[in-house]
């Protein structure tokens, strides 16, 4: 197992279309491996493949506290969704940058597990926030693209300013 190195924004390769994956082979079971650790350690709750400039539509998550629901999803689709829901997001591309997004409270996913069957998933809550966060990233968006010009104008300047006082520390 490795850990992957994840882009940061504004990073123009974090803007990349993801395309569908064609078959699960065992080169990309090693890479959700390596997605699932450098998301556990980094730590996050998500990780698209995107982030660790892979450009197919891969993501995996996991949003209990103890690493105890690993969640993969390959060519996902969103095939229902209902309500809004406000949730201030986080997102690895953007360290220590959070805000508020409104998204889909409730959506139905039809995805591939790792083995390359087919599932159906209902969710909701921070799962359904998760799962929309992660599919932003496999067409190029992140949460910031949700913002106000103001709001993402500001956290901008901040993302700066944390490089900065980071590259100085
Ligand atoms: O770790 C993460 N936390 C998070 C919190 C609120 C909403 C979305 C997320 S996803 C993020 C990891 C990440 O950047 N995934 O792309
Ligand atoms: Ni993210």
């Amino acid at each position: 197992m490795s850990l992957l190195p994840i882009l940061e924004y504004p990073d123009k390769r974090l803007r990349t279309v993801a395309t569908p994956i064609e078959g699960v082979d065992a080169a990309l079971s090693t890479l959700i491996d390596d997605m699932f650790e450098t998301m556990y350690e980094a730590p996050g709750i998500g990780l698209a493949a995107t982030q660790v400039n892979f450009h197919k539509q891969l993501l995996v998550l996991d949003i209990s506290e103890d690493k105890s629901q690993p969640m993969v999803f390959i060519n996902p689709k969103i095939t229902a969704k209902d309500g809004k829901q406000v949730y201030q997001e986080g997102c690895l591309s953007l360290p220590n940058i959070y805000a508020d997004v409104t998204r889909y409270n409730q959506i139905t996913v039809e995805a591939l597990d790792r083995n390359g069957q087919p599932f159906t998933l209902e969710a909701d809550g921070l799962l359904a926030v998760c799962i929309q966060h992660e599919m932003d990233h496999l067409i190029g968006k992140v949460f910031v693209d949700h913002l106000s010009p103001l709001k993402r104008a500001l956290a901008e300047k901040k993302l700066a300013k944390m490089r900065k006082l980071g590259a100085e520390a």
